[in-house]
């Protein structure tokens, strides 16, 4: 994919976000967040094509781009970052402040930073401001906790990208991400490269352009913070303990001391440079060769949690986890008629491209008012869609939706209209603070809708932005179940939701799930391998997944 086009498009994302800060015209910061969208979005390599050529790309927008593919920065985004400090742009992350509040509450209040706005709202210095309310102070003070409890931590999005740059850069006979992201967890503290390489490549790696700051400095272990305030933490291991060296960092670490208490058992050791009886090496070369020589079955990086993964790969009783390569279709995706960036004949190829069977087209309906749908427009799609299928004989297109579920747990339209889509995905976009009583009713009255056949992005938390919503998920996943609905496992990686540990739960209760991209534009069609990552670490099947099956048998599940 091209990386020139993401690294652009969140320079253009940040300035939009300074320019908003410093009071800058609102059409404008539109105008630059839809650039950056669709930059982000194009398939083609900006650094290798005119940028010009990108929607709602102007002449304005394009120098900047080419000044940023020059030097990476321009000059406007320079001056902004002078001007607003560090602590303040943090201000932003916080859930429910938006830009506005935030350079009020620094001009005028002195509040610098998350933690010192925490420390004015506690302290009472702005009770009785105006537009800042008893709960919305208390909105706020709950947003800055959840900001430190998320740290530093990143969604998976950002940190494979990071680690495949690293990678990239780096000449080594051998070299792979291992630790959290090998896991595919959802959130990244840091990242973990191994490497089979001369010690040179130290020096290599200090060197590159992404290092902002080297920590520590090791012949065998380098780490350092990029400028995207990242840590990577290199090592150079010999290449006969690859195998144990990529055990050993790929963790979790519940999961090694549970391994390593097998070998111990067997009066043998455990280290990151092999399995050893005495001074004999028993294995050592790969991870395959040590579980088996424990007695285990290989565990998949994905299920090394310490949740019941050693235990069964002593039985022999792993479950033979999903992978991408059994994703026949994707049942949630955007077009330009609503707020993708691709037209519809240009996403389905692509889907086309990635060998599916079938493919789901499922723009927002109408109730999401900024949307602008309507029923026209929907089966004017419905007719072009029908059109389209002639040129992809062998991938069956759906007209989907996606609905918005009301706070009473309705949607957009009645049955009889509802009736004519091949596929209905429901999501909440609304309403996401009611009581968990009213929530939990909302979402088992849309599973209840007969024509609801998937609930997108569930929780809709969005990772660093906005928690869960609060339902009691038993009941919900119980009403799935009972109802046939689909849970959706939403692969766009800022959302990942639901997340594994509710996958989990969901599955244990019989509900059935679809892995989907969610996408706005053709590059996020290949999220879904996110998606994959948090099925497999909730131990899902083929089976538990209704677009790894079969047309005919998805289509029955759909039941139109
Ligand atoms: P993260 O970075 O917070 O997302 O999570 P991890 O799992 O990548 O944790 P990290 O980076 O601290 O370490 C990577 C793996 O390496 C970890 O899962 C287990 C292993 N590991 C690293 N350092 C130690 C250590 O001092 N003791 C043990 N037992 N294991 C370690
Ligand atoms: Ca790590
Ligand atoms: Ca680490
Ligand atoms: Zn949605």
């Amino acid at each position: 994919m091209a990386r020139a086009n993401d690294e652009a498009a969140a320079a253009l994302q940040e300035y939009a976000e300074l320019f908003a800060l410093t009071g800058g015209d609102a059409f404008r910061v539109r105008s630059y967040q839809k650039a950056a969208k669709a930059i982000a979005g194009y398939p083609d390599d900006i650094a290798a094509v005119d940028v010009r050529g990108v929607p709602g790309v102007g002449e304005a927008i394009a120098k900047k781009m080419e000044e940023f593919l020059r030097r990476g920065s321009f000059r406007q985004l320079d001056d902004l970052r002078g001007r607003v400090p560090e602590g303040v742009r943090r201000l932003t992350r916080v859930p429910t402040l938006g830009p506005k509040t935030a350079i009020m509450l620094y001009e005028e209040f002195g509040v610098d930073s998350p933690a010192a706005l925490a420390e004015a709202i506690s302290g009472g210095r702005l009770d009785g401001v105006k537009g800042l309310g008893p709960k919305t102070l208390a909105n706020l003070l709950k947003g800055v906790e959840q900001l430190e409890q998320s740290g530093l931590r990143v969604h998976i999005g950002v940190a494979m990208a990071l680690a495949e740059q690293v990678m990239a850069s780096l000449a080594a006979e051998r070299v792979a991400y291992a630790g959290s992201l090998r896991r595919m967890r959802d959130t990244i503290g840091d990242i973990d490269i191994l490497a089979v390489a001369p010690e040179s490549i130290m020096e290599e790696f200090r060197a590159q352009p992404y290092v902002a700051e080297v920590i520590a400095a090791g012949a065998k272990k380098t780490s350092v913070r990029t400028t995207s305030g990242m840590q990577v933490d290199l090592r150079v291991v010999p290449a006969e303990s690859w195998g144990a060296a990529m055990q050993y960092f790929t963790g979790s670490k519940e999961h090694n001391v549970a391994v390593r208490e097998i070998a111990v058992k067997k009066g043998w050791k455990l280290s990151e440079y092999g399995l050893f009886e005495g001074e004999r090496v028993i294995a050592s070369e790969s991870e395959e060769e040590i579980y088996a020589a424990l007695g285990m079955r290989f565990v998949p990086p994905p299920m090394r949690e310490d949740g019941g993964e050693v235990k069964a790969a002593l039985a022999g009783e792993l479950p033979v986890l999903v992978e991408l390569s059994d994703l026949r279709g994707d049942l949630h995706t955007h077009t330009d008629l609503t707020d993708g960036i691709a037209s519809l004949d240009d996403m389905v190829a692509a889907g086309a491209a990635l060998g599916y069977s079938y493919y789901a087209v499922t723009d927002h309906a109408p109730d999401l008012a900024m949307q602008r749908m309507t029923l026209d427009k929907a089966l004017e799609q419905r007719e072009r869609v029908a059109a389209l299928q002639a040129r992809h004989p062998g991938m069956r297109l759906l007209h989907g939706t996606e609905l918005n579920i009301a706070p009473d747990g309705s949607v957009d339209w009645p049955g009889e209209i509802l009736r004519g889509f091949d596929v209905c995905v429901a999501s909440v976009h609304s309403h996401f603070t009611m009581g968990r009583d009213e929530m939990t009713r909302r979402f088992i009255a849309a599973c209840e809708n007969p024509y609801v056949d998937i609930i997108g992005h569930p929780t809709t938390r969005k990772i660093g932005k906005r928690g869960m919503v609060d339902a009691d998920w038993d009941a919900v996943f119980r009403a799935a179940a009972r109802t046939g609905t689909a849970m959706e496992i939403d692969s766009y990686p800022d959302r990942s939701d639901l997340p594994a540990d509710l996958v989990r739960l969901a599955k244990h209760h019989g509900v059935k799930f679809s892995i989907d991209s969610d996408s706005h534009a053709i590059p996020h069609l290949a999220h879904q391998r996110f998606g994959i990552g948090i099925a497999q670490r909730a131990w899902l099947t083929t089976d538990d997944v209704i677009n790894t099956w079969p047309l005919d048998r998805l289509l029955k599940f759909l039941g139109r």
